[in-house]
């Protein structure tokens, strides 16, 4: 992984604006290793942040990358990223040992956290639940989802 900026084939009515380079930088956090299920919903919500901002961690929804880079260039791309990011929206749906370590550290950072999960399938960890820094958004439909991830992305 050489560019923060990968293409994540989002179709065209949802491609990146022009402009949108302009907008906050988000790390979108999201499961690889902990399990790909939620793969597809990854890549739609990063579609829709794309329009209006600029995702340092397009790769996370990337249905076709493989990983080839070592898991220590892995985690200083990552850490850099977390220190340029504006804002990290992690979607926690599936758990994750590399997302928890992300939350926290971008805690540490004072980044605005945001996390989304689904409550009909998911307990989230009362380390997250039990965190007030975190602005926790539990949904219950995929459209309930992207309603949240609006209003976070309209916040100034
Ligand atoms: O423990 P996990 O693998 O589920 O952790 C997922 C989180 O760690 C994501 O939010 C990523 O930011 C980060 N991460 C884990 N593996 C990678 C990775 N592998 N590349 C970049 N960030 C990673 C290579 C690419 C992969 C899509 C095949």
């Amino acid at each position: 992984m050489t560019d923060s900026v990968h293409d994540a084939s989002c179709p065209k009515d949802k491609a990146a604006v022009p402009g949108a380079a302009a907008g906050r930088k988000v790390y979108f956090a999201g499961s690889i290793r902990g399990g790909r299920g939620d793969i597809g919903l990854y890549h739609r919500m990063i579609c829709r942040i794309r329009q209006s901002h600029r995702v340092l961690t397009e790769h996370v929804g990337d249905l076709r990358l493989q990983e080839t880079d070592t898991d220590r260039a892995i985690y200083r791309q990552d850490v850099a990223w977390l220190r340029e990011a504006d804002l990290m929206i992690a979607e926690c749906s599936t758990p994750s040992l590399g997302v928890g370590y992300e939350l926290a550290f971008a805690e540490a950072l004072g980044k605005p956290v945001h996390i989304l999960y689904d409550r009909r399938r998911t307990q989230l960890s009362a380390m997250l639940t039990g965190d007030d820094y975190f602005r926790i958004h539990p949904y219950e439909t995929e459209d309930e989802a992207f309603r949240i991830l609006e209003g976070i992305l309209e916040e100034r």
